[in-house]
């Protein structure tokens, strides 16, 4: 039986959910759309199966083609990354993260990583985290140009003499010069790791830097630019991987997600085509797109401009909106970005100084330069009025109109049953 028989709630609401995607612009920078062929994979029997263990040594009969799917996506992974070990079994970046402390670490280590308001992440030692009870994370900072400051880097790499240097952000918007942070780790003896969650499609692609064959691990998760499936995966080198291995399975996880890791190998199938250094390059110029508006409509742009996919914009110093309000006035308008706290934001983090955004699912949709131009001008015209309902509706009105010439997952329908 169909879904739309066994369960109406949950089919009016994924239908919902479709339709929201479709007529909404999706600018949350970690946000994407699979392939249809990533959700049928999600959607296999490969769910069914327990296959707690590693491709060859399970603990569970019946894997001989679950081994097949996971080998798959680890060598396809491998080659896309340039990688000498994978582990496709983390459920998520956040896991991923934990996954490679426990593999790396002792208690009480120190660790060096970005503070959350400078586009670090919370699992890079936010003191909320489970992580930053257990080790002594320390966080630096971008400088007043907005970018990492690799000799205060090396100072506090100096100062402190880290087990582990850890680069890879949520909302910094600049390239990273992964060989200099190598050269420091070197200096002071300690290990690397960058987590390239939000810009692995965009390496992938070829349009960024790919730390993998410098770096001593890597984390990310495969669901954002690189546009798998919702998952995490360790790169590393062969000498960490076993303890990689030990820290995921057993350590921390049980059965792996094998519907996941299907979806994953497809994914990674997709982004080693040469359509995806198309794709990939397209993000980066879009976001360059949405910036030139930004600028020329007086906005503060944090880290001084984009050279990824995202663009993080003080708000509040810009127009005198909060994060907040701009979230709720772009949301009415039919765009999706989240507020954000912005370097040293002096606001909380519930209604921060500013908002991040990205293009990598606007850009599977095909929208080029020229709709981010018309995207940027409705985004200053909602914020500035983000008090005028009506405005806002009418833009809501507009993005509609656009959204409907890049159709969305065409022909399905969770209502229809298509
Ligand atoms: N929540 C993700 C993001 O939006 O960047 C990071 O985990």
């Amino acid at each position: 039986m169909h879904i739309k028989q066994i369960d109406p709630d949950i089919t009016k609401y994924l239908e919902a959910e479709l339709n929201r995607q479709r007529e909404g612009l999706e600018m949350i920078p970690s946000e994407n759309f699979t392939s249809r062929a990533v959700l049928e994979a999600l959607g296999s029997v490969a769910t069914n199966k327990y296959a707690e263990g590693y491709p060859g040594r399970r603990y569970y009969g019946g894997c001989e083609f679950i081994d097949k799917i996971e080998q798959l996506a680890i060598d396809r992974a491998k080659e896309l990354f340039d990688a000498e070990h994978v582990n496709v079994q983390p459920l998520s970046g956040a896991p991923a993260n934990i996954a490679v402390y426990e593999a790396l670490l002792e208690p009480g280590d120190t660790v060096l990583g970005m503070d959350l308001s400078h586009g670090g992440h919370l699992t890079h030692g936010h003191p909320v985290t489970q992580s930053a009870h257990i080790y002594n994370f320390i966080r630096y900072k971008t400088n007043t140009e907005g970018v990492i400051d690799l000799d205060n880097l090396r100072k506090m790499a100096l100062e402190h003499k880290p087990k582990m240097i850890l680069v890879g952000y949520s909302a910094y918007s600049r390239e990273i010069d992964f060989e200099a942070v190598k050269a420091i780790a070197n200096e002071v003896g300690a290990l690397t790791m960058a987590d390239i969650a939000h810009i692995a499609g965009l390496i992938a692609g070829g349009v960024m830097k790919n730390p993998v064959p410098i770096f001593d691990v890597v984390t990310t998760t495969t669901h954002k630019s690189l546009r798998g499936p919702r998952g995490g995966m360790i790169l590393c080198k062969k000498q960490f991987a076993k303890a990689v291995n030990k820290a995921v399975f057993p350590g921390l996880q049980g059965g792996p997600h094998e519907n996941v890791i299907a979806a994953k190998a497809i994914a990674f199938k997709e982004a080693l085509s040469p359509e995806f250094k198309v794709y990939a390059a397209q993000i980066k110029a879009n976001a360059k797109a949405l910036e030139v508006v930004f600028i020329e409509n007086g906005y503060n742009i944090m880290f001084g401009k984009t050279e990824n996919h995202l663009l993080l914009v003080d708000v509040m110093s810009s127009k005198n909106v909060t994060g907040q309000q701009a979230e709720e006035a772009l949301d009415k308008a039919g765009i999706t970005v989240n507020k954000n706290m912005i370097p040293d934001d002096p606001r909380s983090p519930f209604d921060p100084s500013g908002i991040r955004f990205g293009t990598p699912a606007l850009t599977t949709r095909g929208m080029r330069e020229e709709e981010m131009k018309q995207i940027a001008g409705w985004m200053h015209e909602a914020i500035i009025n983000h008090e005028d309902d009506a405005k806002l509706a009418a833009i809501r009105e507009d993005v509609k109109q656009l959204t409907a010439r890049f159709p969305l997952y065409e022909g399905l329908s969770y209502e229809r049953g298509e």
